[in-house]
């Protein structure tokens, strides 16, 4: 059997298609630990939406991730649901992209397994994210927590993945991605593909209302995020407490993260340049500035709101949309399982 490469993996139907160039595939996911925030929706939500036509995009809500650390059961299964409604309410056109969940596909699970079996140990203890995720703790977090980037690895590689939009805490596992696919390569002949990163240039990390030191997220305390589905109250609240500093000026300065990062939600939202933002804000105070990114806040996540309350009064038909992302992806993925398996002698 020869390996899938990235020419013949996609075979044109048409001649039209045939005369268009391939699509490069891209793999996203989202854990289901909490309810997604205004940092996953900058750095990640948003941008699968606009570019749902430009890649062959696969999203999947990572519930498998989630789990590597302690989730109620009937929170974890309301957050899975929550967040698939909210991809959709964002956005995610069943019709043009892939949403699934991802203990659904059980290949993400298996190939894991192999390639925990070819990832040396030393790889995993230089990941940062373990060791912040896991701070001092790190004797009594999950085994899952510290072979999470293996996971992630499995994700991608399952679909021949080309690129992965990430956010820069996350650049470290797709490196490491690289490495696991060229040493199993390299063992057992060519395989997987090695797909890149992307980072983003705005928004690639919004920190925490509270503390602008950390990152924003959703298993953050309260204060630290605005959350997709909090009321235009909550959000007004959130900013105005939001952490600044004692200065006047409004001014993208990387020195006074506080401000920096109000800044940052407001560029990303409006679209606007960092000289057009200052100007306008030039000789005003905090409180107008912080009145301004409410309002903008609040009129990007109406739209948002109202879908979502229209996909969870239906929940047969989310039911229905996540079983059919599943179907569609589970051929490939069992394919790529398969290929896996008979490379190392397991078939
Ligand atoms: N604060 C953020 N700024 C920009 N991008 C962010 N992302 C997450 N937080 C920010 C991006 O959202 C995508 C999905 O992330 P995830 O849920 O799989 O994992 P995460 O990065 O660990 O997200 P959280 O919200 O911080 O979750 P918890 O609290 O469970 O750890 C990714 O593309 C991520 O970069």
């Amino acid at each position: 059997m020869t390996a899938p490469t990235k020419a013949s993996r996609a075979k044109p139907a048409t001649a039209k298609q045939a005369a268009e160039p391939r699509r490069e595939r891209v793999f996203s996911g989202i854990a289901p630990s909490g309810t997604p925030t205004l940092g996953n929706y900058i750095g990640a939500i948003r941008n699968w939406v606009a570019e749902q036509d430009i890649y062959d995009n696969i999203f999947c809500v990572v519930d498998l991730h989630a789990i590597t650390v302690p989730q109620d059961p009937a929170e974890l299964r309301a957050n899975t649901r929550q967040l698939a409604a909210l991809l959709f309410a964002s956005g995610i056109d069943p019709k043009r992209s892939v949403l699934f969940v991802q203990s659904h596909v059980s290949a993400h699970a298996e190939l894991a397994w192999i390639l925990n079996c070819v990832t040396p140990t030393g790889w995993l203890n230089r990941m940062t994210q373990f060791k912040v995720k896991a701070g001092e703790d790190r004797e009594s977090v999950s085994a899952g927590l510290y072979v999470y980037p293996v996971l992630m690895a499995a994700d991608i590689l399952l679909y021949q993945t080309d690129v992965v939009p990430v956010g820069d805490d996350q650049v470290q596992h797709v490196e490491l991605t690289r490495d696991i696919a060229n040493t199993f390569n390299f063992r057992f002949g060519e395989t997987f593909v090695e797909p890149k990163a992307r980072i983003r240039e705005v928004g690639a990390r919004i920190m925490a209302l509270d503390d602008p030191a950390k990152k924003m997220s959703k298993s953050g305390a309260e204060a630290s995020y605005i959350s997709l589905v909090d009321p235009p109250t909550a959000i007004r609240k959130k900013i105005a407490r939001a952490t600044t500093d004692s200065e006047r000026t409004i001014v993208f300065d990387e020195n006074r993260p506080g401000i920096f990062n109000l800044l940052t939600i407001y560029q990303a939202l409006g679209g606007e340049t960092r000289e057009q933002i200052e100007a306008e804000f030039a000789g005003k105070g905090y409180k107008e500035f912080k009145a301004a990114l409410a309002d903008l806040v609040v009129a990007t996540l109406e739209p948002v709101q109202q879908r979502y309350t229209e996909i969870t009064a239906d929940p047969a038909e989310l039911d229905r949309l996540l079983a059919q992302g599943a179907e569609q992806v589970r051929p490939r993925a069992e394919a790529m399982l398969k290929l896996a398996k008979e490379r190392v002698g397991l078939l």
